[in-house]
């Protein structure tokens, strides 16, 4: 009895402690329970935790930890290496995920499963950062779901130097699926996105079919160009292939993405030389453009917060971190003054405008994607 009028006492000695120190943002360990955000004049109840499915290497982790600080919210932060992954993962339920990163088609897929929570971003203050370009896109109209993030396109990154590459850039997708120019490079390695669209995408244009084909004799001679290419191709990553398969010259090609062939050429850079190991080419058949997106997943259970997350990713200098570290380009027009110069005016980066000609979007292709969900089994069962 006394001892429970002990821990009573002790309990209301706490709170009043942990009242004192005000329960602002960063406050003390009380603060990380209840925050308070200033800006919604102190209305706002951010909850404990906040957990973010982003893709590998898309972030700073360092804004993570910022937002952490300021709000006492602990982000639960895990990556995923497709867009089918994370639809895989929400499909089956998966509940926890409070932050998701669709591209553009995906989200119209998501939103037509009835897989992701409404907005109204138009009420998010930062939201006015976003460049009118990427605001009400065809795949979210009015962003009713989600807020633009960042944007890139997908080619070859190709290691610098080497003799196959003597004669110019490999800008062709012949150099992923042409058997006699594969045949010279494979020993040297060869790795392709392990992403269903991008692949199957990348195929089709090699073949001069659109991307967003719903027809299945083209999606069948897809599928045999990529069979046929896959023994020459060492593997099939798309989420730390810069680091561990190209910076480490384990390979001399690449399927890749804009973002993560810069981090190589940048964390291959030599000052003496002026010169990185990798570097990226479009190819001439033409190539995807993707828009990446904030959203999140109807069944998350701290929509407020992640609101308040999304909100935050909005911020000029939040937005420009990110483009600094990911080297992908940011949807937000006001970050661009805090964007590192070398990174604006990398034509890798920011395609000129005769190579943003030969980009595609991949659009939702509706009840097709069942044909494409096949030749991605045929693809990687064999
Ligand atoms: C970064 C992944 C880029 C996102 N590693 C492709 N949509």
């Amino acid at each position: 009895m006394h001892k429970r009028f002990f821990v009573l006492i002790l309990m209301l000695f706490v709170a009043a402690a942990l009242a004192a120190c005000g329960g602002g943002p960063a406050g003390g360990p009380g603060a990380a329970e209840e925050p308070a955000d200033e800006t919604a004049g102190g209305e706002l109840q951010l909850a404990p935790e906040l957990s973010v499915y982003n893709w590998a290497d898309y972030i700073d982790e360092q804004v993570l930890a910022d937002y952490e600080e300021r709000y006492g919210v602990k982000i639960i932060y895990d990556t995923y290496a497709s867009n089918e992954d994370l639809l895989t993962k929400l499909q089956a339920g998966a509940s926890g995920y409070d932050v998701i990163f669709p591209s553009d088609y995906m989200v119209a897929q998501m939103i037509e499963l009835g897989l992701l929570a409404e907005i109204d971003a138009e009420a998010m203050p930062n939201f006015a950062n976003i460049s009118d370009v990427f605001k009400d896109p065809p795949y979210d109209p009015g962003n009713a779901h989600c807020t633009p993030y960042q944007w890139g396109m997908t080619g070859i990154a190709y290691r610098r130097g080497n003799p196959a590459f003597a004669e110019g850039p490999p800008n062709s997708w012949a150099y992923l699926f042409d058997p006699t120019r594969l045949e010279p490079l494979a020993p040297q390695g060869i790795n392709v996105l392990n992403d269903q669209r991008e692949l199957i995408s990348a195929a089709l244009f090699y073949l001069g079919y659109s991307p967003n084909t719903t027809n299945r004799t083209e999606l069948e001679a897809a599928r045999d160009v990529i069979l046929q290419a896959k023994p020459y191709w060492k593997t099939f990553n798309s989420e730390d292939y810069y680091s561990t398969l190209m910076e480490s010259d384990e390979i001399v090609l690449s399927h890749a993405w804009s973002g993560d062939a810069a981090q190589a050429f940048w964390n291959t850079y030599d000052e003496a030389t002026g010169e990185g190991n990798w570097l990226f080419t479009v190819p001439v058949e033409g190539a995807v453009r993707f828009a990446d997106n904030v959203c999140i997943p109807a069944n998350s259970q701290r929509q407020e917060t992640a609101r308040h997350f999304m909100n935050y990713l909005m911020e000029p200098e939040v937005a420009a971190a990110i483009t600094n570290f990911t080297f992908y380009p940011s949807a937000n027009e006001a970050a661009k003054e805090f964007i590192d110069e070398d990174i604006l005016t990398n034509p890798g980066i920011y395609p000129p405008p005769e190579v943003a000609a030969k980009l595609q979007w991949l659009e939702d292709v509706g009840d097709a994607i069942f044909d494409y969900d096949e030749m991605w089994t045929a693809i990687k069962g064999q």
